[in-house]
């Protein structure tokens, strides 16, 4: 791994426009599970790509209320671990700094990390299923119905996007801006099979960026890397980050 590392740190160190791209795997050592997991005893019956569409809410609304009401409690209880620390860190190492995610989860944001977008939404917040309508989470209506209703009639569901939905344009507008301008993109725990975030280390490479992979299995995208960093992340990125801040300062 330390070659890597070394390799990855004379790679990242001349660069002044940064993308960092995460997927499930980030949050992994935070306990929890990633999508393509195994799935817990509770959900063993139960498919998460079918569960995560609109179809799947459509056809039995209470149940995927409750898998990512118990998804959500377990997410609470979750704690950024060192990887996302070290992530927060290279930030202001940067003159430009992105970070793109597809967790829902708000560990990095709770690590210190501020220009995030959350490509895929957020598990703490609502919308109605019809109308879009916000629903904060502190005003989640308490009738008991499952799922509970907005005002203006319409299922409450998380915010976040399922199979099948659309990415918020501007989300996208900001993601792409920030992939064809960058000098370096690091991707972190994904398995580069949803699109169109398995799509980002292609668009930046195609703009001439260097492409470093931290992941403990190989995926699509380790050919189209120029490093590729077999480790989990919580024990490569803090290594990484610390090499990096004293390569930056010679
Ligand atoms: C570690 C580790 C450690 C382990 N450290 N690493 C183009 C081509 C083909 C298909 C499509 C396409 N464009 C669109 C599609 C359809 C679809 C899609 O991509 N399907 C594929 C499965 C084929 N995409 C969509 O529908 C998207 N919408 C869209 O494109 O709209 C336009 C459109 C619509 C319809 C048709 C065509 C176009 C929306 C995708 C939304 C994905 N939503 C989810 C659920 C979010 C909410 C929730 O969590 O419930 O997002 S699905 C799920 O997968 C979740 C994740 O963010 C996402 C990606 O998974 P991720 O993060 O990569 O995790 P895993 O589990 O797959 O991998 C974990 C990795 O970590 C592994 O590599 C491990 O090795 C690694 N790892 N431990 C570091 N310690």
């Amino acid at each position: 791994m330390m070659d890597s590392i070394d390799k990855a740190v004379e790679l990242l160190a001349p660069a002044n426009k940064l993308v960092v791209t995460t997927g499930a795997g980030m949050s992994k050592e935070s306990g929890i599970p990633t999508f393509r997991d195994a799935p817990s005893a509770l959900w063993a019956n139960f498919n998460p790509e079918e569960l995560a569409t609109p179809e799947g809410f459509r056809r039995d609304p209470p149940l995927v209320w409750k898998w990512y009401v118990e998804r959500r409690d377990m997410i609470g209880q979750a704690k950024p671990h060192p990887g996302h620390f070290a992530v927060a860190d290279l930030e202001p190492m940067y003159d430009e700094f992105l970070l793109l995610t597809q967790n829902i989860d708000n560990l990095h944001r709770r690590a210190g990390s501020q220009n995030i977008v959350e490509v895929h939404g957020n598990i703490f917040r609502y919308k109605c299923f019809d109308n879009n309508h916000p629903v904060p989470a502190g005003e989640l209506p308490v009738s008991g119905e499952v799922p509970p209703r907005c005002h203006c009639g319409s299922m409450i569901r998380p915010d976040v996007v399922w199979f099948g939905e659309m990415l918020d344009q501007d989300d996208l507008d900001r993601a792409f801006a920030g992939l064809s301008s960058c000098e370096a993109i690091l991707v972190v725990g994904t398995s580069g099979l949803v699109y169109p975030a398995a799509g980002f280390p292609h668009a930046a490479r195609s703009m001439g960026a260097t492409v470093v992979e931290v992941n403990p299995e190989k995926t699509p995208i380790t050919d189209l890397a120029d490093v590729f960093v077999e480790s989990p992340a919580g024990e490569a990125l803090p290594l990484l980050v610390e090499r990096l801040r004293e390569a930056r300062k010679r």
